[in-house]
């Protein structure tokens, strides 16, 4: 199981990827996603630049050790470029291993646990009828568990509205980041104001409840934007929702934050997609503070370093809520789906479907269908790379938003 050739692709089919492919000596291959919105081209360089040339003839076979020996063989440990560059390698090593022995993934990391993982959708609107008709939307095409955004009066765009125009930018539906073929393109600017969104956001569970029932599992990011007593008092005042989580109340880095949410609030937490190691957790499990982790595949090391950290939560009873939106590839998303089948704190996967360019170059096998996700019986992970689609498709610089409050201060996303 020599390697025989290592290569990252950047390809822009309506968003930004960076996969690495991984070649072996009898021709086998495996892909891993290394996307890090808005900075995929530092991990495309870490990877070309400092990772390749250390992969060539290895044995593809020893996963554990060269997840060990890029982590801790770089010295300088941990991080979002080192880790989806450690993830990128470690996903197409399990890809290769899978295909190599003839079955999916997921048969290599215990079997399924479940028949299929519970998906949720993202429906949004401008306004409450907007997002009723969201909501709608979403349940008629299956989704048995819908994540909550919306407007706020007095704020241009907020972040998980679709058609949020990202403050004068080109219009996108999947992906807040903003593209642009010039010599210059900068992050799209927007305005927040934390106090209009505590005043408005209840009425809006209100309003979905009154319309859908009690018994639809609801979600709601709050995208890191209150301070820990906000939060508080945000779960609070949901409470009478029955929300199924609220997500990244505060800027997850400071984690004992969570421990003034969790006192005064029963509404379940969620936290983690920018994190990238059980390290910036260690905190909130032993604790329990938060009922969620929302780390990604594609951030956190691979497969092995996603393991890793299900493990650690298991023991606390703390379910998986894998980061799934389109800047996770269908490699990264496929990845995700394999685990979420076997492991047996699954709680809820993430699922934003991918544009049709995005699904000419990233050949999938996994389906959605009643709301589940199921990642295939194609032995490996089940997606395959056409690199002559991928080539139509070249980089496009890309940031994502910045936020100012109303006096002009930065703010957090
Ligand atoms: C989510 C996330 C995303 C992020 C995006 C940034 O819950 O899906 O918050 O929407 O904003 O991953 O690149
Ligand atoms: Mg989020």
């Amino acid at each position: 199981m020599r390697i025989e050739s290592a290569e990252v692709v950047v390809t822009s089919p309506g968003r930004n990827f960076t996969t690495l492919r991984i070649v072996t000596e009898d021709g086998v291959t495996g892909l891993g996603d290394a996307t890090l919105n808005g900075r995929e081209l530092a991990v495309a360089s870490y990877l070309r630049d400092h990772v390749v040339p250390l992969l060539l003839d290895r044995d593809a076979s020893r996963i554990e050790d060269t997840w060990q020996y890029l982590y801790r063989g770089a010295y300088w440990r941990r991080g979002p470029v080192t880790m989806a560059a450690v993830a990128a390698v470690d996903t197409a090593l399990w890809d290769i291993k899978a295909k190599a022995a003839g079955m999916p993934l997921y048969q290599l990391l215990g079997g399924a646990s479940r028949s299929g993982a519970l998906a949720y959708g993202h429906a949004s609107g401008r306004d409450v009828p907007e997002l009723l008709d969201s909501i709608r939307a979403h349940l008629a095409q299956g989704y048995r568990a819908i994540r909550v955004q919306t407007g706020i009066p007095g704020l241009a765009s907020v972040y998980g509205v679709a058609s949020s125009t990202a403050g004068g930018g080109e219009r996108y539906d999947y992906e807040p980041a903003r593209r642009g073929s010039g010599p210059r393109v900068l992050p799209a600017e927007e305005s927040w104001d934390t106090r209009a969104y505590l005043r408005h956001l209840p009425t809006v569970f209100e309003a979905v409840r009154a319309e859908f029932g009690p018994e639809l599992p609801l979600l709601h990011d709050g995208h890191h934007r209150m301070t820990p007593i906000q939060a508080a008092r945000l779960g609070k005042a949901l409470e009478p929702y029955d929300l199924f989580w609220l997500e990244d109340a505060t800027p997850g880095e400071d984690q004992a934050a969570l421990r003034l949410i969790r006192q005064h609030t029963t509404t379940p937490l969620a936290i983690g997609e920018v994190f990238n190691h059980v390290h910036d957790y260690t905190t909130l499990l032993s604790e329990r503070l938060i009922d969620y982790v929302r780390s990604a595949v594609t951030h956190t090391g691979g497969v092995t370093g996603m393991r890793k950290l299900l493990d650690l939560a298991a023991v606390y009873g703390i379910k998986s809520g894998m980061h799934g939106p389109t800047d996770i590839s269908p490699v990264g998303m496929a990845a995700a789906l394999h685990l979420d089948l076997a492991v047996h704190n699954f709680g809820i996967q993430e699922y934003m479907p991918h544009t049709a360019d995005t699904l000419e170059v990233f050949r999938t096998s996994f389906r959605f269908e009643d709301g589940l996700l199921h990642p295939s019986d194609t032995p490996g992970l089940g997606v395959e790379l056409d690199a002559e689609a991928a080539g139509r498709f070249p980089y496009q610089p890309a940031y994502l938003p910045v936020n100012r409050l109303a006096d002009g201060t930065v703010h957090d996303w």
